[in-house]
């Protein structure tokens, strides 16, 4: 299914117009197909800049249409494992599509999305878990969603994935030596000791799975729903977090009867900030309906702020507010602090109108949904596919070491046990992982990726 005989070619820039567009070519003939689209007499140096012309298909006349500059990547030593060149050309449609069509007549076949970094996988330029961080990265919107990514395109999360396959590795040939060798009386392992060597590699995944809740929040971002009663300044908080005058802002209760979202990059979090309509009984239909939407958007919610008014005392809609956030998660925020006693000592004061305080609530929601260490040096792991495959290789330790820990459970078990979490872990780096799986990852990616 994936093959690597031909070779492809797509735009490798982003559509539209630019100073500069690059057409990327990989595969068997890669250079053979850049040199018929181009007007250079003598063959391109290996990792050299050539500045040249591209040439247009007429046979009869064929005229220079660009000029530009290629560059061969011989295989290995590419971006996809094989033979690569790239046209750095002028950054417009027409110029480039004119390329991959020239590219495409010459042998070529228009890459599929993500083809280039599934080529470089499949050649061993990098592993599933680097492949996937190039997506990442190129979706990252906050720097550090980017750090992240790019620690995980370094390997960090490949070694820290290594080392734990490497104990359990350590572990299994001792296990087998003393099953092949029973008769000698000697244990390479005591079983004690196995099931305490287990113990350690599920605290390392246990620790790594920890890393994972956050690390999730810093690459897919956080939906954070603003909520109270009516004229308590939920629009007006909304439109301070967002720094954009955004929602519509009255005194008049009931003024917002939709859902208006923005995303907002808080420290590094990317967050969907969601404002709702006010709650409250009504009877007026349009406001109804914005009620109901207010109540589904807290269903989804990561994180509530819960506006309160502190310039006014609670009134029984506040009180069923706060009755029924009771267990999500929420931050509890008195706003108005401009004009009236601080509420309830818990609440964080801030007034909309002034900005005070609001720098004090973004931090408190970035520590809501990460909690306040910093992520230097933490976060290895962000995905989702991972983090599945991480908790069953636990569900395998688990029983590995109940098996080692019982002294009538034949050694086979724990063997099979240790094999199937092996396994698990030779799957998030893609030693072992089945077409479809490959095919859903790198679906992800946008052509020319
Ligand atoms: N003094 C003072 N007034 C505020 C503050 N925040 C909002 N207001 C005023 O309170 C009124 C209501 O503000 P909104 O932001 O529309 O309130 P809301 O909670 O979105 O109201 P609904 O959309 O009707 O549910 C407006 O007149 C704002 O100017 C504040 O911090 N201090
Ligand atoms: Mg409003």
């Amino acid at each position: 299914m994936f093959s690597t005989e031909d070779s492809i070619v797509a735009i490798a820039t982003p559509p539209g117009r630019g100073g500069i567009g690059i057409v990327r070519i990989s595969g068997p003939s890669a250079n053979a197909i850049a040199r018929s689209l181009l007007q250079h007499p003598s063959p391109l140096r290996a990792r050299h800049a050539t500045h040249t012309r591209v040439i247009g298909r007429d046979a009869e006349a064929p005229a220079a249409f660009d000029e530009v500059v290629a560059t061969y990547f011989p295989s290995p030593h590419s971006y996809t494992g094989e033979d690569v060149v790239e046209i750095s050309a002028h950054g417009s449609p027409v110029v480039l599509n004119a390329i991959v069509a020239g590219a495409i007549a010459a042998g070529g076949r228009l890459a599929a999305p993500g083809e280039f970094t599934l080529r470089a996988f499949l050649n061993g330029k990098r592993d599933l878990v680097q492949a996937e961080a190039v997506a990442d990265l190129i979706d990252a919107v906050t720097p550090l969603q980017a750090r992240v990514a790019f620690d995980q395109l370094d390997g960090t999360l490949t070694r820290r994935i290594g080392e734990i396959d490497g104990t359990l590795f350590h572990l299994l040939a001792r296990l087998e030596a003393s099953l092949d060798f029973p008769d000698e009386g000697y244990h390479f392992v005591e079983p004690g000791a196995a099931a305490l060597e287990i113990e350690g590699v599920i605290a390392e995944l246990d620790d790594l799975l920890a890393s994972g809740r956050r690390g999730r929040l810093v690459r897919e971002g956080a939906t954070v729903v603003v909520i109270g009663r009516p004229n308590v300044g939920k629009s007006s908080l909304f439109n301070r977090l967002a720094g954009a005058e955004r929602a519509i802002v009255t005194e008049i209760p009931g003024t917002t009867r939709d859902l208006v979202t923005e995303r907002i990059d808080l420290e590094g979090l990317a967050i969907t900030l969601v404002d709702t309509a006010g709650a409250r009984a009504t009877l007026d239909r349009i406001e109804h309906e914005g009620v109901t939407r207010a109540a589904q958007a807290r269903g989804v919610a990561d994180l509530l702020l819960v506006i309160l008014d502190s310039s006014e005392p609670l009134t029984p809609d506040d009180e069923r507010v706060l009755r029924e956030t009771e267990g999500q998660k929420r931050l509890v925020v008195a706003n108005k602090s401009d004009c009236g006693p601080a509420g309830a000592a818990s609440a964080i004061a801030v007034s909309a109108r002034t900005g005070d305080g609001v720098d004090r609530l973004r931090c408190a929601i970035r520590g809501a949904l990460l909690g306040h260490e910093t992520m230097r040096d933490t976060a290895a792991i962000t995905n989702i596919r991972h983090i599945a495959l991480l908790e069953d290789a636990r569900g395998n330790l688990d029983a590995a070491r109940s098996a080692a820990g019982d002294a009538g459970a034949p050694e086979e078990f724990v063997l099979a046990d240790l094999q199937a979490a092996r396994a698990r872990l030779d799957e998030i780096v893609g030693t072992r992982t089945s077409e479809d799986v490959l095919q859903h990852i790198f679906e992800r990616f946008c052509i020319g990726k």
